[in-house]
């Protein structure tokens, strides 16, 4: 079928463009309405000069100098102000980041206390190396003991007010050695993040270096932190992924089951959903209703967690959450933190979808609550589950539209999977950087943003990437778009240039790996670790790059601070807010190579976004002599 011109600038997936003609046919607006309802955007917030932060404001600097005011009202200039708000923007990406750190340890926590409703631990070869870790003796102890120990040693890295995060242990002594010269070596994980709240408070710190420095010690909790005990922890629990095979976009959705969709970022919930759903009582009641079972489908993060342990489908990444209501064969829409719309309650409201929420820290206008908590985990998620069964018959078929559009894909590609790949050892990855076989490493992450046609930032740079034999390692709504575009199966190796192919082909492994969800960001950093380890370098010397191509929530903000922190030059394919002060913009994309030996570019062109990488990834080769 021909879309118009709309339809088809709007994304690259012919899924989307099917169901935003059903969307335009039956009268509902989408994200991407309510976008161009906003054009324009207000020019002094995309700049970042507005400041709200007391009562004399709010005030808003203009940007040209003989027009307007150049302060605020408290003598604030724009450098201030921008460096705040950006600063502000990291502590709020780091706080849910580490908010869902700690729901892991809360859940370990029970769990070894024998209080949780459902949950084991799965991955004990983890849980024993996560102790030693912490210097936490084993020798003796049960396995419920020593994860005790762990929960309460993980717990109390949040709210540490000195020493370290010990996970922050794990980056190369010569990257370790940058962040104390700097002064950003993170104490405790809450502690840096309030302390942002405590200095962007009106009269308190008016340095925009010293703002910015200490964003970037708050990213690195998260980061190096709360994100990676998320990841850790969620694989003690749940069980470290392994490759599976699964199948990605909206045609994941089946017209003669009842579909529940789990969408947002904690496993905590997914698993104990997908557990559910597995009940033979549950699916003999589907069965009663007329249906032939109980699809369990991931939308965002919580997909990715659920594809990359169990092989479960995705319905799709973050701009086709509406989408996925639009179909009508939703019975369930199960939400609990990050990246769930609002929008979600009044389109629920034109089907028969009952939206779920279940964290007392997320509640919707529309949505049926129904808390979650660990305690009675399967008990409340068969509830939900049956809750879920019971609405099939509510199900108008007249409504229903499926977009037949789905794509096998590989996930699962922990750093320990990964090892396992290359047999156990990083030698034959860095025989093949050496040999230039595989010029670099590139970690394209993150999520969309209706500024740009979606998913074609994500895909058109990563394929430029692997064209230009760069392996490419990817997490959240990115890892969803490579999936969908057919990028992570092994035979997408005939995508990449000849070196990078001969790799992928004698591993059997894709030129894109699936690595998780937005907290396993973590994993890119202990690989890059790893591999500077093994070189005996900083992770800045190495030929690797960042790129976040259709960028947009607060977490993105945190992630790209840590990345950069971490010595990793990084490519952002949507402007961030900040070029209202030439002083943020130049410390951001040039001075913080003097500080952290990497920096930011901006590129809203994919494949000049790629140019950037590959060159900077040339430029470390020849560095290291490669
Ligand atoms: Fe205005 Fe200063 Fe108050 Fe911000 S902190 S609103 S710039 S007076
Ligand atoms: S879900 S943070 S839209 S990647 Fe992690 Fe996607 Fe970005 Fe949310």
């Amino acid at each position: 079928m021909a879309y118009n011109e709309n339809i088809l600038n709007k994304s690259i997936d012919p899924a989307v463009h099917q169901m935003l003609a059903r969307a335009e046919t039956l009268g509902l607006e989408t994200v991407w309405d309510r976008y161009e309802k906003m054009l324009p955007e207000c020019g002094f917030g995309e700049l970042g000069v507005c400041c709200r932060n007391c009562n004399m404001g709010p005030c808003r600097i203009s940007p040209f100098e003989d027009q307007g005011p150049q302060k605020g009202v408290c003598g604030a200039t724009a450098d201030i102000i921008v460096a705040r708000n950006l600063i502000r923007m990291i502590a709020g990406g780091a706080a849910a980041h580490s908010d869902h750190g700690r729901d892991l340890a809360h859940t370990l926590l029970l769990t070894a206390q024998g209080k949780s409703g459902g949950y084991k631990i799965k991955d004990e070869t983890k849980l024993m190396a996560l102790a030693k870790e912490y210097g936490i003796d084993v020798n003796g102890r049960s396995k419920e003991d020593i994860a005790l120990a762990l929960a309460k040693n993980v717990y109390a890295e949040f709210g540490k007010q000195e020493g370290y995060v010990q996970f922050t242990r794990r980056a190369p002594d010569k990257r370790l050695a940058v962040w104390q010269k700097a002064g950003i070596d993170p104490r405790g994980i809450d502690r840096e993040i309030v302390e942002i709240m405590h200095r962007t408070h009106i009269g308190v710190d008016n340095d925009p270096v010293n703002l910015i420095l200490q964003g970037l010690k708050a990213s690195i909790a998260d980061g190096w932190g709360g994100s990676m005990i998320a990841t850790e922890i969620s694989d003690v629990l749940f069980g470290t992924p392994t490759p599976t095979r699964s199948t990605v976009n909206l045609g994941v959705i089946k017209a003669d089951q009842v579909n529940i969709i789990v969408h947002g970022h904690e496993p905590v919930l997914s698993e104990m959903i997908m557990a559910a759903s597995n009940d033979p009582d549950l699916v003999s009641r589907a069965t009663a209703a007329g249906a032939a079972g109980i699809n369990v489908t991931g939308m965002c993060c919580t997909g990715n967690e659920l594809m990359m342990r169990h092989g479960i489908p995705i319905a799709g990444n973050f701009l086709q959450q509406e989408l996925a209501v639009i179909t009508g064969a939703v019975e369930a829409m199960i939400v609990d933190v990050q990246c769930i719309m609002p929008s979600l309650g009044d389109l629920c409201e034109c089907f028969h979808t009952r939206f779920i929420s279940t964290s007392p820290k997320a509640k919707f206008p529309g949505a049926v609550h129904m808390q979650f908590n660990e305690e009675k985990a399967l008990e409340i998620a068969k509830s939900i589950v049956e809750s879920a069964v019971d609405n099939f018959t509510n199900r108008n078929p007249a409504k229903v539209f499926i977009p037949d559009e789905k794509t096998d894909c590989m996930a699962g590609f922990s750093t320990e999977a990964i090892l396992a790949a290359l047999g156990g050892t990083l030698d034959p990855l860095l025989d093949a950087i050496k040999s230039g076989a595989v010029k670099g490493i590139a970690g394209v992450v993150g999520c969309n943003n209706p500024k740009i046609k979606h998913d074609h930032g994500h895909v058109a740079l990563v394929r430029e990437l692997v064209k230009n034999n760069v392996l490419v390692v990817t997490t959240g709504c990115n890892a969803i778009a490579c999936a969908k575009a057919g990028l992570m199966v092994p035979e997408a190796a005939n995508t990449a240039g000849d070196g990078l192919k001969g790799v992928c082909q004698s591993l059997g492994v894709p030129p894109v790996l699936h690595m998780g969800s937005c907290v396993d960001i973590s994993r890119i950093l202990t690989v890059c670790a790893a591999i500077a380890n093994a070189l005996d370098v900083d992770i800045c010397d190495l030929p690797v790059a960042g790129a976040a191509p259709e960028w947009m929530s607060e977490k993105a903000v945190s992630i790209g601070a840590y990345v950069v922190s971490s010595g990793i030059f990084t490519v952002l394919g949507t402007v961030p807010p900040v070029l209202g002060s030439p002083l943020v913009t130049n410390i951001l994309t040039h001075a913080a190579n003097d500080v952290v030996g990497a920096a930011f570019a901006v590129e809203t062109d994919p494949i000049k976004g790629a140019g950037l990488m590959i060159a900077h990834i040339e430029k470390k080769r020849q560095a290291l002599g490669l």
